[in-house]
């Protein structure tokens, strides 16, 4: 198996961790984004929408964050993809929710903008995201804070799931904007225990350096 991506990619990281924590074997081939490695014709040719990451495992070739990790944990029999239908079905949920609603009010309009993203973005239309997306995000996140998460360890549960791989790196990517995760002390807890996977430091070294470069250009508190 072939995992293209690049550390400082939110939708990759899920997938390295969750490889790395399941003992997931794959040649990883860094795209790099900073210096437009994803829009080089030769990777345009792996994959025409230029984004990461992307897997090829022999005559499959698939890209989306969510569907590389329910393809990897299904192929290997995770649970943290639970083969249980209900059980299943709310990892699912979560899944589906991270990627829309948390990922558009969170990263999408209160993160990325403080830092050019989309590139070419007018610095005007980028303010007005990121008040738009202050106003918005706590919606979202006191949903995550006390109903999904509440008084458990994980989003679905006792034990971790495809949910919390993909989850914990849009949250975590509030950290280039030193985002306060105050109000939110359950969401502050999970995150912790994210960060206790034995795998997690090695697989966010690259985002954890972007970070501090970001903080420092930003003149944001380390
Ligand atoms: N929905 C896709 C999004 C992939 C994506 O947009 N990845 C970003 C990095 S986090 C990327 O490669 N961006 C490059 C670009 O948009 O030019 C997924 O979940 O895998």
């Amino acid at each position: 198996m072939k995992l293209y991506c690049d550390p400082i990619s939110t939708t990759s990281r899920p997938v390295m961790l969750f490889a790395a924590e399941s003992g997931i074997a794959f040649e990883r081939e860094h795209v790099d984004l900073l210096s437009d490695g994803n829009l080089d014709p030769a990777y345009l040719a792996i994959n025409p929408n230029g984004v990461v990451p992307f897997l090829i495992d022999g005559d499959l070739a698939i890209g989306e964050s969510m569907a590389i990790l329910t393809y990897l944990a299904q192929k290997i029999g995770s649970p943290a993809y639970p083969a249980a239908l209900k059980a299943r079905a709310k990892v699912d949920e979560a899944l589906s929710w991270f990627a829309t609603n948390l990922h558009e009010y969170f990263c999408l309009f209160t993160i990325y903008p403080n830092f050019g993203i989309p590139k070419g973005v007018d610095p005007m239309l980028s303010q007005a995201l990121i008040a738009f997306g202050e106003e918005k995000a706590p919606r979202w996140l006191k949903v995550l804070d006390q109903h999904m998460i509440g008084d458990k360890p994980f989003v679905c549960g006792e034990t971790i799931s495809l949910a919390d791989y993909l989850g914990s790196a849009f949250i975590t990517l509030g950290d280039a904007a030193a985002y306060d995760f105050g109000p939110y002390p359950n969401i502050r807890r999970w995150i912790a225990n994210m960060r206790a996977l034995p795998s997690w430091d090695a697989t966010y070294a690259g985002f954890n350096g972007m970070v501090a470069a970001l903080r420092s250009q930003a003149e944001l508190p380390a």
